[in-house]
């Protein structure tokens, strides 16, 4: 089993394996990493912050998807201790944990995508990557992310990478809520995204019947979908892209609880699997996956699991 090369070349940098914690779920520095170990993950995406502090939005943030289908809908709205505070105290923290970590900025304006970029620029070496969410579903009184249209799309992506001057690889974080993600996806990348992470949350509401109200406290109840029943959007969505774009870095990520839901989003076209609701009921979900994969792979007879990317067969 130990002669399975779990390595994938995630852009200009070799990760250890493809399992990478999805922003948001594995808190934004050490958080985590006395119950699921960082060195071992391939790497992991602190959550995004702003170029300020950031107080997120009133409870109830987390609820079941009420589908009955398993899934979870959050309306956490960023809560953030502001990129000088993170580069000050989280990303020490998780390197001293033996994390390799991919930074997520988030913005309300191309500015501030900038400022948040600039900010990074000094420590940009001890960094995979530089991932620029654009797809929050969560902020107060906008539902016109920047990752839903190719425009806006193209300017923070063009701020970002501006600001960065090369010292890191930026990732566009997008959304699945838009008619053409192919069409948003080359914005990102004709404006110098090096890669591209698929898909953040599916938007989405619960009611609770009996109050007749929503669940969660924010934005008229409005929260952001995850887990397994968004993973046929997030495969759709990462094999239409890497087909539309191939060799594009892409961290393909929704609704992965399984060793085997890892397999099928590298076929899909992905290069690294972003792991995040799992996290929530299984902390070491990560790990387990990671044993999972190397054991597909060993049964499958598949000495190098970056021969599983973009694999699939019509
Ligand atoms: O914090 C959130 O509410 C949140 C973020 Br930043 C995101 O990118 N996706 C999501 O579902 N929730």
């Amino acid at each position: 089993m130990n002669m399975v090369d779990l390595s994938v070349e995630l852009g200009p940098v070799l990760l250890a394996n493809p399992i990478v914690a999805a922003s948001g779920t594995f808190g934004h520095g050490d958080e985590l990493a006395a119950v699921c170990d960082p060195s071992r993950l391939g790497a992991v995406t602190a959550k995004s912050v702003a170029p300020y502090s950031w107080a997120g939005n009133p409870p109830l943030r987390v609820t079941t998807a009420g589908t009955g289908a398993g899934g979870m809908l959050n309306s956490i709205g960023l809560p953030g201790p502001g990129v000088d505070a993170w580069v000050a105290r989280d990303l020490p923290a998780l390197e001293a944990s033996g994390a390799r970590v991919i930074a997520s900025i988030w913005g309300r304006s191309v500015d501030e995508y900038s400022h948040a970029a600039r900010t990074l620029k000094p420590v940009a070496d001890r960094l995979v990557a530089v991932e620029v969410n654009l797809s929050c579903p969560n902020v107060e009184g906008r539902n016109d992310m920047f990752a839903h249209s190719c425009a806006a799309t193209a300017d923070a992506i063009a701020g970002v990478v501006d600001a960065l001057g090369g010292s890191a690889p930026a990732f566009a974080k997008l959304s699945p809520n838009v008619t053409d993600i192919v069409s948003i996806a080359g914005s990102a990348l004709d404006a110098g995204a090096t890669g591209l992470t698929l898909v953040n949350t599916v938007m989405g509401l619960a009611i609770d019947a009996d109050t007749r109200r929503p669940v969660l406290g924010s934005n008229g109840g409005g929260g952001g979908l995850s887990g397994p029943p968004i993973k046929p959007v997030a495969l759709r969505a990462v094999r239409d892209v890497a087909r539309a774009y191939p060799g594009t870095p892409i961290i393909g990520t929704g609704g992965v609880t399984r060793g085997v839901d890892a397999v099928e989003m590298l076929l899909a076209g992905a290069t690294a699997v972003g792991v995040g609701t799992a996290t929530f009921a299984e902390p070491r979900a990560m790990l387990r996956i990671i044993d999972e994969l190397r054991a597909w792979c060993a049964a499958q007879s598949v000495h190098r699991v970056r021969d599983l990317i973009a694999a699939l067969e019509d």
